[in-house]
């Protein structure tokens, strides 16, 4: 039987690129691979002959692997962010049609891709930058997609990312999320998101175990259980399992967690967003936080050193002042802090794309990236069934904390919320993403706020002006003046 030509190449075949090719070949649409090093290719057909003979293709040249691509071409790039995706589309590019199309799936710069984009361009070649979430499991049963670019090319692939997609109770989660380095920079905030995530259940961990005196055991089933209720979510399950590895090397046993050394690494996308954020003005406290606690955790001897010299000085370790709590109050208080801490989180990151939509022109339509989001991703939970809710009921919605039900969750969660923060404080346990949750939803929940201030310094000293709370204009006042005026004639003491 003569086998139709593939519609479809992947090449850059490391540990993303391999599952993303078999799971195409496993929904039954023919595709062509290739890599750099020979060897990768080899590993990735022997992998598709032992997972069911599925219809996946080695080639060792550009030319050959282009050329076994039935036009109009996908094809979709693997390879590391950066150079080497400008190297892989020099080498295929000879080979490359009017009307093809490259679907760069790494997690790239979105004006890398608006560059090459306009280059592919000049060549009538099409471009889509596409961001993957999953990690290797995704990528092999079903990602989360979000492609940007080019329509057309997205039109010509879309029956294959709608079957390659994680699959929800609403649908495939893919969707076309805009022009230009939309997708990119979509998935660069889901990164940014998911550091926020990850960082606020570090505190919960921490909390509990510091002040609560859990033990690894007793996380475990307290993660599982979270993970029934509203913070279910794969970040939360995953945790669970976590507490429940033991240390096989280990002399004196015990858990796993416990011997894991305390840095935390990152590959960029999360220093990314906070960057975008400050371009946009756009406040992102939270994902901040979780940025700063990353490069502090790299500072392991110095903070072994601070630890010894503030211990010298009369400053203790840890919870040294933990005042006694009842576990189960904590456990639930700690669970709604968590959750009302992400929420804060999330409207973040959904300001920081609507505010990039607005300066780009994009269209972003949160709610349905908030439903891509649901299935495959590592943020993949289930309150953003809610997301993508409230912003159906409003698009145009300012704030996820003024949605009607997220507003009534933060009201019921507050004063948990509260109790677990002041408490972490108290005790010296640090809670920067819980802390810079509440600190935003405080900021931006007051009518009024100590700005005016803050404005009088900067007219005072540098004669910037101010606006009236009473009428119109804008005012300057000779602060010093009149005030050694009214003290001269009225002395303070
Ligand atoms: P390799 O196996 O030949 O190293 C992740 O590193 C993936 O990106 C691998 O498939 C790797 O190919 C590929 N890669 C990295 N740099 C590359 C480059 N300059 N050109 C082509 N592929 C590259």
């Amino acid at each position: 039987m003569a086998m139709a030509l593939p519609r479809i190449g992947l090449a850059g075949l490391a540990v993303m690129g391999q599952n993303l090719a078999l799971n195409v070949a496993e929904k039954g649409f023919p595709i062509s691979v290739y890599n750099r090093t020979a060897a990768k290719v080899d590993e990735t057909v022997a992998r598709a002959a032992a997972e069911g003979d599925l219809p996946l293709f080695g080639h060792y040249t550009p030319q050959e692997f282009v050329l076994s691509i039935a036009r109009p071409r996908s094809v979709v790039l693997l390879v590391k962010a950066g150079a080497p995706v400008d190297q892989t589309i020099a080498a295929l590019a000879p080979f490359l049609e009017p009307g093809d199309a490259i679907i760069d799936g790494g997690n790239e710069w979105y004006e890398n891709t608006e560059r090459r984009a306009a280059e592919a361009a000049a060549r009538g070649v099409l471009y889509l930058g596409m961001g993957v979430s999953g990690g290797e499991e995704g990528a092999r049963r079903g990602p989360s997609l979000m492609p940007g670019g080019s329509l057309q090319a997205y039109d010509n692939a879309r029956d294959i990312l709608a079957k390659v997609a994680a699959q929800v109770d609403d649908g495939p989660c893919v969707t076309f999320v805009g022009p230009g380095g939309a997708g990119n920079f979509v998935k660069m905030v889901h990164n940014g998101i998911e550091y926020g995530d990850m960082q606020l259940i570090a505190e919960a961990y921490d909390v509990l175990r510091a002040v609560g005196g859990l033990s690894n055991r007793e996380l475990a089933a307290v993660f599982a259980d979270w993970n029934r209720g509203e913070l279910e979510s794969f970040l939360v399950e995953i945790t669970a399992d976590i507490f429940l590895v033991g240390d096989d090397d280990g002399e004196a046993g015990g858990e796993l967690v416990d011997k894991v050394l305390d840095k935390t690494g990152m590959k960029g996308t999360g220093k990314w967003t906070v960057q975008q954020a400050a371009e946009l003005a756009v406040a992102a406290p939270t994902i901040a936080a979780s940025l700063d606690c990353r490069f502090i955790s790299g500072l392991k001897e110095e903070r072994e050193a601070a630890a010894a010299a503030l211990e010298r000085a009369g400053i203790g370790g840890a919870a040294q002042a933990a005042p006694a709590v009842d576990k189960q109050q904590l456990i639930d208080d700690v669970r709604q802090a968590l959750y009302a801490s992400k929420i804060c989180s999330y409207a973040q990151g959904m300001n920081l794309l609507k505010a990039k939509s607005e300066e780009k022109g994009w269209g972003l339509d949160l709610g349905e990236l908030a439903r891509i989001w649901k299935g495959g991703c590592i943020i993949r939970a289930r309150f953003l069934d809610r997301i993508k809710r409230a912003y159906q009921r409003n698009p145009r919605l300012a704030n996820l904390v003024v949605d009607p039900d997220f507003a009534a969750e933060m009201a019921n969660r507050q004063a948990a919320w509260r109790r677990v923060v002041a408490l972490a404080v108290t005790a010296g346990i640090t809670t920067p993403g819980m802390a810079a949750s509440l600190a935003y939803f405080d900021t931006y929940r007051r009518a009024r706020l100590p700005a005016n201030l803050v404005q009088a310094q900067r007219d005072l000293f540098g004669a910037h002006t101010y606006e009236r709370v009473d009428r119109p204009g804008a005012f300057h006042t000779e602060w010093t003046k009149l005030a050694r005026r009214r003290a001269a004639a009225a002395p303070l003491n």
